[in-house]
């Protein structure tokens, strides 16, 4: 089985939408592996958007992963299961994503887009490693 690093993220908590949002992965027929409701502490946000750190928009995207709690999940299923998240999730900008994604039928604004999901099997690995080290 292949794993990949969900995380739903504060505004998906605070509208109330993690049901939602697990009850899709878990249709699609993704099993929850392990999960874990917390703030995301700076220092975790900083390792999780290392890549990130130079884009304009760094300073704005760690305050809101950081700003109430997140439910950070690992999902199995078949190989490329990365990639089967990122489908359903949709096009980073939910003003663009299609319905029948979470982020286009879910939400409008781009900094808060609801989800996060791994986008490739390296990041998958690095992603599950720096949130659940007990699986890696
Ligand atoms: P995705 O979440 O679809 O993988 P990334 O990895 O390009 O998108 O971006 C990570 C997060 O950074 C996005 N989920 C979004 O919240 C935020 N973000 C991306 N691009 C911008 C932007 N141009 N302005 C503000 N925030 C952005």
């Amino acid at each position: 089985m292949n794993r990949t690093l969900v995380i739903c993220k504060p505004d998906a908590v605070e509208r109330g939408l993690v049901g939602e949002i697990v009850g899709r992965l878990e249709r699609k027929g993704l099993r929850l592996v392990a999960g874990a409701l917390r703030v995301i502490d700076a220092g975790t946000a900083a390792r999780h958007y290392a890549e990130h750190r130079d884009k304009a928009f760094y300073g704005e995207l760690i305050e809101f992963i950081t700003r109430s709690p997140g439910l950070a999940l690992v999902v199995e299923g078949p190989p490329d299961t990365w990639r089967i998240v990122r489908t359903l999730m949709g096009p980073t900008d939910p003003a663009v994503a299609p319905p029948g994604t979470i982020r286009g039928d879910l939400g409008t604004v781009l900094t808060e887009n609801l989800v996060h999901g791994s986008d490739s099997a390296e990041a998958a690995a690095r992603e599950i490693a720096i949130f659940f080290p007990e699986l890696a």
